[in-house]
This record gives C-alpha cells, sequence and structure tokens, in this order.
C-alpha cells in the first residue's frame, strides 16, 4: 500500500469518505493515525545500556509536521494533499500545542529527545503529564492574565500504556497512570517519552483562570505545570508533583531493567539517569529507598550504584532558582525519604568540614543541587562561560571536591524543527546549494562559505528572509491586529519575561528612539520591534515590564508622526508555535542578559541558522557563536562577566548614578513616569518599574544602556549595506552548524552516558 492509498484506507475506514470529501479536521485526524501506524515499521531503538531523560519539562511543541519530516513523508503528503486539494500548513494549524515547559530548560529536553533517537540511542524522556500545561497569556488592559491551556483533545499523541504505579505520600496513597508519546528518529528508529499522570485527578477542580484548590493533591497533581510558587500551599504541591514524577520514574527503570534480566548491582552498566536541573534530584534517595527496603540491598552498596548512574546538569546560576526547601516540607510530603536524605547529609558532614558543601544546612534547609553532586558521577554545565562560572565561583566549593566530576556540554537544537520544518524554503535553497548531507552532518552547512561571493546565492538568502517576513506580517495582522511593513528591520526579542534577559532594556531603547522621532531625526528605514514573553504570574516587576511593553506598543503604534517609522508588537500567548513563525523572518535577535547571568541561551542558536544576526552581551552561547563568526557577523556589547561579577561582590553598582550622569539614560527612564505613558498605563505598574530600575535595578539595566544604544544603531546603519548584510546572514547559517543537539547529544553520550 502507498502512502496515499494508506491515508485513503484510514479515512474509508474512519469516516466513511476519500481524501479529497474529508474537512481538514479530520484529516488532521486521520494524518495522526497515520504516522502512528506508520511510525509502528520504524523499529524501537534497543541496546544494552540506555539513558533516562527525567525533566519535570518537555516543551515539545506541536508534533504532526516534525513527525512526518522524521518519518521521511513530509513532502510526499504535502503533494497528495494539494492534489486532492487540501493545504497541509492548515491541517498541522488545527493542532494544539501542548505546553508541557516554561522555556529553553523544557524545549532543551525535547529537542535532545529528537538527537537522542536520531541519532540510533537508546533513551526515553520521563516526565509529567499536566493537563493545562504552562497558562496561555492573554493581553487584558495591557496587563497579562492567565488563562487555562487545554490541549488534550482526542485524538492526540498520547497512548495509555495501561501501566499503573503506586505512590505514597506521608499521609495519603495515589495511583498513576503512564501515557507514552513516540519520539522518532529523523530517518531513524523510535524512543518514548513517557508522561505519568494521575489516575484520580479532577479537572473540574479549577475554577476561574488557572485557579484552583492546591491542598487537593490526590486530585490536582498533574493539572498544572509549575504552579504559582509565592505561598506555601504552592511549594508543597511542587514537592508532591516532584515526588510523583521521580517515584513513577524509579518504578518504571527498575521494571525495564528486571524485565532484561539486568543484575541491579550492576545498574549503572544498563542505566544512565540524566537529572535536567534539580526538580528531579529526590530520584536519587527514592532509588536507594527501594533497593535497600525492596532488594535487599546495603545501604553501602545502594548508594555507590545510584551514585554511579545518576549524573546532573545545572541549568543557571541564579541565586533564586536553585532548590532549597525546608525540611519540614519534606517531613510532611516524602517522610519516607527523610532518613536517606539524613544519611546521605551525614556522610558529607564525616567526610568534609566546609558548611558550603552540606546537604542540611544550619537552618535545616535541604540543597537539592547538593546531593546531585554528592551522589552523582557527573555535573555539567550548558555552554562553555557557564561551566567556567559554575567552576570559578557557584560551585567553587564542589569543583574543589571533584573536579574531575565537572564538564560542559554547549546546548544544541534540533535542525528538524528549526530549520526543516519552520523555514522550508531555506532548507530546500540550502539543499539545492550544497546537496542535503548537513541534514545529517549538521557541520556541513560550512560548505556554504564557499558561496560567500556568489551574487546569486546571496540574494536568494535575502529572498527567502523577505518571504518569511511577509509570511509573518500577515500572521501578526490575523493574531494581533497590526500591520507591519515588510521592508522595515525586524528586531525580535522572544523569551521568558525575566529582569536578567533584559527585555526593560531593550523598553529604554524603543523609547529613546520615538522621542528621536517626535524630534524630527527619523531613521533611514522603518523599524519593527516585536516581543513574545511570558511572566510568571507571581513576579511582580516582570508583569511591570510587560505592562510597558504593551504601553509603549499603543503609543507607538497609534502616533501618526511616529508609526510609519516604527512600529512595537509583543504578541500575544507566545510558545512554541509562534516561535516556528517569527525566527525564520528575523534580521535581528536580541540576546541582551546581563553577562554571566544566561547560562546559554537557545534562541540564539535558532535565530542564527535562520540567518538573522545577533545583537548580545558576551553571555551563554553567544560568547561561542562570537568565536565562530567572528567580530565582524555579529554585535557584541556591553560588561563582561568578570565585571559584572566584581561589581556584585563589591556590591557597587549604583543605578541612580548612570541615570544622573547620562542625559539619554535620564530621558528614556522617566519617560516610564511621563504624562503621556501615565495617560495610556497604571500608574501602579509603571511607578514601581520606574523606581525599581532607578533604586535597584538589580540586572544593572542602565550599565549597559548606552553601549546598547550605540550598538544597536550601528546594527541598523549596517544594514543598508544589504551587501554586506547578506553575507553576514550567509557567515552565521555557515557557522550553525556546531549547535545543532545532534553534536551536544554526541558529546553526553562520549563523555557522560556511554551508551555504545
Ligand atoms: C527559574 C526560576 C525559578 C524561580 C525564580 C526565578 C527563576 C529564574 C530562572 C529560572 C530558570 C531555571 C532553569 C532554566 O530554565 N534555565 C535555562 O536553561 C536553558 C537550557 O539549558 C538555557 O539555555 C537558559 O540560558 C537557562 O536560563
Amino acid at each position: 500500500m502507498n502512502l496515499e492509498q494508506h491515508l485513503n484506507e484510514i479515512t474509508g475506514r474512519t469516516y466513511g469518505k476519500s481524501i479529497s470529501a474529508c474537512t481538514h479536521v479530520q484529516l488532521y485526524s486521520s494524518i495522526l493515525q497515520l504516522v502512528k501506524e506508520q511510525s509502528k515499521h520504524a523499529p524501537a531503538i534497543t541496546g544494552q545500556k540506555k539513558v533516562y531523560y527525567i525533566s519535570m519539562e518537555f516543551l515539545i511543541g506541536k508534533l504532526l509536521s516534525n513527525n512526518l519530516i522524521n518519518l521521511g513523508i513530509y513532502e510526499e503528503l504535502n503533494q497528495i494533499l494539494a492534489n486532492n486539494g487540501k493545504s497541509l500548513a492548515e491541517i498541522e494549524n488545527i493542532e494544539p500545542e501542548p505546553s508541557l515547559g516554561n522555556g529553553g530548560l523544557g524545549r532543551l529536553a525535547a529537542c535532545f529527545l529528537d538527537s537522542i533517537a536520531t541519532l540510533g540511542l537508546p533513551g526515553d524522556g520521563i516526565g509529567l503529564n499536566y493537563h493545562f500545561g504552562l497558562f496561555k497569556q492573554v493581553f487584558k488592559d495591557h496587563l497579562q492574565r492567565a488563562e487555562r491551556n487545554e490541549w488534550i483533545e482526542k485524538p492526540c499523541w498520547l497512548e495509555n500504556t495501561g501501566t499503573r504505579f503506586e505512590v505514597c505520600f506521608g499521609d495519603k496513597k495515589v495511583t498513576s497512570v503512564l501515557y507514552d508519546i513516540d519520539v522518532i528518529g529523523y530517518e531513524n528508529g523510535v524512543n518514548k517519552l513517557h508522561l505519568f499522570d494521575l489516575e484520580s485527578v479532577d479537572e473540574s477542580l479549577v475554577k476561574k483562570g488557572i485557579n484552583f484548590d492546591k491542598t487537593a493533591v490526590d486530585k490536582n497533581l498533574t493539572l498544572f505545570l509549575y504552579p504559582d510558587d509565592s505561598d506555601e500551599a504552592g511549594n508543597l504541591l511542587r514537592i508532591y508533583q516532584e515526588y510523583f514524577m521521580v517515584c513513577n520514574g524509579a518504578q518504571l527503570i527498575l521494571k525495564e531493567m528486571k524485565a532484561k534480566g539486568q543484575d541491579l548491582h550492576r545498574m549503572n552498566e544498563f542505566a544512565a539517569i540524566q537529572i535536567n536541573d534539580t526538580h528531579p534530584t529526590l530520584v536519587i534517595p527514592e532509588l536507594i529507598r527501594i533497593l535497600t527496603k525492596q532488594e535487599g540491598f546495603t545501604m553501602d552498596e545502594a548508594i555507590d550504584v545510584v551514585s554511579k548512574t545518576c549524573a546532573y546538569t545545572n541549568h543557571t546560576i541564579l541565586a533564586e532558582a536553585l532548590e532549597k526547601w525546608p525540611l519540614a516540607y519534606l517531613e510532611e510530603v516524602v517522610p519516607q525519604l527523610v532518613p536517606i536524605i539524613k544519611e546521605l547529609d551525614q556522610r558529607v558532614k564525616a567526610k568534609y568540614k566546609d558548611a558550603k558543601v552540606q546537604i542540611i544546612d544550619k537552618n535545616k534547609t535541604v540543597h537539592m543541587a547538593h546531593i546531585d553532586i554528592h551522589y552523582g558521577y557527573s555535573v555539567n554545565g550548558v555552554a562553555a562561560i557557564h561551566t567556567e562560572i559554575l567552576k570559578d565561583t557557584e560551585l567553587n566549593h564542589f569543583y574543589k571536591l571533584y573536579p574531575e566530576k565537572f564538564n560542559n556540554k554547549t546546548n544544541g537544537i534540533t535542525f528538524r524543527r528549526w530549520l526543516l520544518s519552520c523555514n522550508r524554503e531555506l532548507a530546500a535553497f540550502l539543499t539545492e546549494t550544497i546537496g542535503d548531507g548537513y541534514k545529517k552532518n549538521a557541520d556541513e552547512l560550512e560548505k556554504l562559505l564557499e558561496k560567500k561571493d556568489d551574487q546569486a546565492v546571496l540574494d536568494k538568502l535575502a529572498q527567502i528572509k523577505h518571504e518569511k517576513k511577509v509570511e509573518l506580517a500577515a500572521y501578526i495582522k490575523e493574531n494581533e491586529g497590526v500591520e507591519l511593513n515588510v521592508d522595515s528591520i525586524f528586531d525580535i526579542q522572544i523569551k521568558r519575561l525575566h529582569e536578567y534577559k533584559r527585555q526593560q532594556m531593550n523598553a529604554l531603547y524603543i523609547i529613546h528612539k520615538y522621542l528621536e522621532i517626535k524630534g524630527g531625526k527619523k531613521p533611514v528605514r522603518p523599524l519593527t520591534f516585536l516581543f513574545g514573553a511570558k511572566a510568571a504570574p507571581a513576579y511582580v516587576i516582570a508583569q511591570d515590564i510587560i505592562h510597558l511593553l504593551l504601553v509603549l506598543s499603543e503609543i507607538v503604534n497609534n502616533d501618526p508622526d511616529v508609526s510609519p517609522y516604527m512600529k512595537v508588537v509583543m504578541v500575544e500567548n507566545y510558545n512554541v508555535t509562534y516561535a516556528e513563525k517569527l525566527i525564520p523572518a528575523c534580521d535581528i535577535s536580541e540576546q541582551i542578559s546581563l553577562a554571566s547571568k544566561e547560562a546559554s541561551g537557545t534562541g540564539n542558536m535558532k535565530f542564527m541558522l535562520n540567518g538573522a544576526v545577533t545583537l548580545g552581551t558576551s553571555d551563554g552561547a553567544n560568547v561561542e557563536i562570537h568565536e565562530l563568526v567572528g567580530d565582524d557577523n555579529i554585535y557584541i556589547f556591553g560588561e563582561k562577566s568578570d565585571t559584572v561579577i566584581k561589581h556584585y561582590e563589591k556590591a557597587d553598582y549604583v543605578s541612580k548614578d548612570y541615570y544622573d550622569k547620562s542625559p539619554v539614560i535620564k530621558e528614556a527612564v522617566d519617560f516610564i513616569v511621563s504624562k503621556q505613558a501615565l495617560a495610556v498605563g497604571h500608574k501602579e505598574n509603571l511607578e514601581r518599574l520606574y523606581k525599581e530600575l532607578l533604586n535597584k535595578d538589580w540586572f544593572m539595566t542602565l550599565l549597559d544602556l548606552e553601549d546598547y544604544i550605540k550598538t544597536k544603531d550601528q546594527a541598523f546603519a549596517d544594514y543598508e549595506d544589504q551587501q554586506k548584510w547578506k553575507k553576514m546572514m550567509l557567515v552565521n547559517i555557515a557557522k550553525a552548524g556546531f549547535f545543532s543537539s545532534d553534536r551536544t547529544i554526541a558529546e553526553y553520550n562520549r563523555d557522560i552516558w556511554k551508551l555504545q
């Protein structure tokens, strides 16, 4: 049966219709079924040793297009549908996006699963099946509102496996249900993403927005991702979620090993468990508990083998993001783990006198990362500079104890989603120009460098960029109601809203430009500033920054003196699907975090791969992008990480000094509380943000503002030298190969997992 016959057979079987007689919704379910049936022919990836990537987040995005590409049937199906008068692109739009992650950490986990399967490595994901995932963002009255995101519908990718486990908490016992999603490697076999759900989950608990009864754990545990962590009930629920995940995960891992007849005493020869940030850390004491209580291990044996099986990845140096739980919380939620955690802590205290490396500190607070570092065999950072900072400062006390455990794994992205799927035009042109070897070996993108002086190639890259801008403009018109000038420069900042990422600095630039235009200084070419960002509901200043951006877009876009020259759009509910539309259309990629604070960033890599030029600080993976493309193909500004770290050490950064000595800074900051801004926005939000910038500015916005303005203006000026700009685009694409997650995963396997 060929592909068309197979699809016709499915539509006939399900709806009694041929392809051409089906609606797009019917075709969506039929193609989903087609993928499931076709992937049965792809072999399950097997091997003696397997990696379990355990993570509270898997931000997988829509799966239809990706699965079709990885099965190698996208183009053929596209043609079949077109011949039947149907549009695959429109069918793809029907799929709801699962929002099972916050941002970079969750998206990285999804890219990694794709690469693990693509490289043919045995490796499954273990996580949670949140019914509403991360909230859906809506804007009302220039403020963010959070609503639930319903993504589970019939049909969908989740398969109920029928597997159930029991999970005991202090005062109650619950049952889990395991759902699996196939992870189809690119022209390779299939692994699994295992998502555990609560059998007794009750969606009707959710009342208005995202509010629900946080105490009814046996009903709410898998309703939402990361509930608001600003109150005690929220924090407790988070621990319930973490233990629910690892208790199920540990049971699944041991069950699989036993089914294969593997000796648990040699667990590390058959399994590697990669702990994605500290959220799954409890898997360490949980495995030790099971091995000692149920499998007859001595404590020494259990600790030894678990420590040789678990490896930890650190994704942030922000102190406020490092998990620390009061021992009392753990006593309430998982009393069965407390004696084990105390034992692990005692062993550390017996060996090392340094209070900084203890697991349980003098305030009876449990430091989760410390468990991972003492009782795991590998600790890695996610970009070269990040790993160096961990070794030199944040985790220096541990580095001195265990230098051999520390290693760097610079992040990567899957090119299947972030090139082949989101920019088919560019992928097709690259194939035509350098062959299709780059699809399996990303380094081959460098062949493009040979075409650096080929005018036809340069022009075509620019033409594709223009087409993607036209597509994005149509999408934005439809979804945000704003008309964009497709001949303007598209300058884009999309990422979670956080002060360290400094969306507020970009806002101050926009104010500066607005005032310049009002004063008669018009830009040579119109400018379009695009933002996308969700803010944690409890993060007040982040909400204020969103408010400022929405107020600015209202002021700028409605000002007849200014709007022909610039537009500001903050897109609603930024997510993976939106990223796939924004990134191919971008000219300038904003990566402007305070140096030392962004562990890696991965959006920076996606933009580069799609021919955008980075405007960024020497932070995270920007540093490696800079090394690869050279000074001429990137815009780097701002203070370096060592200077920033010294400012923190000496506590000598005073934002007011920068405000007082620079009229440009003063004018931009003052605008936040100007009559004009207050006429549109809310006094409370704008004044709070203004005061924060003047009196605290913990992430040093004003430190880099003048250099940012200067460098950004230079980038805009350079854009007018189109020949130069096209070459910059080409070099960025050609050098992006290093950031394929296939390379990252090959390194994890070589240095940490050692699967084959
Ligand atoms: C978490 C929290 C939680 C509470 C308060 C503030 C805060 C701030 C940041 C975070 C982030 C946690 C970890 C994370 O998502 N890290 C991101 O991981 C990406 C993948 O490695 C990396 O590219 C990003 O630079 C890093 O921020």
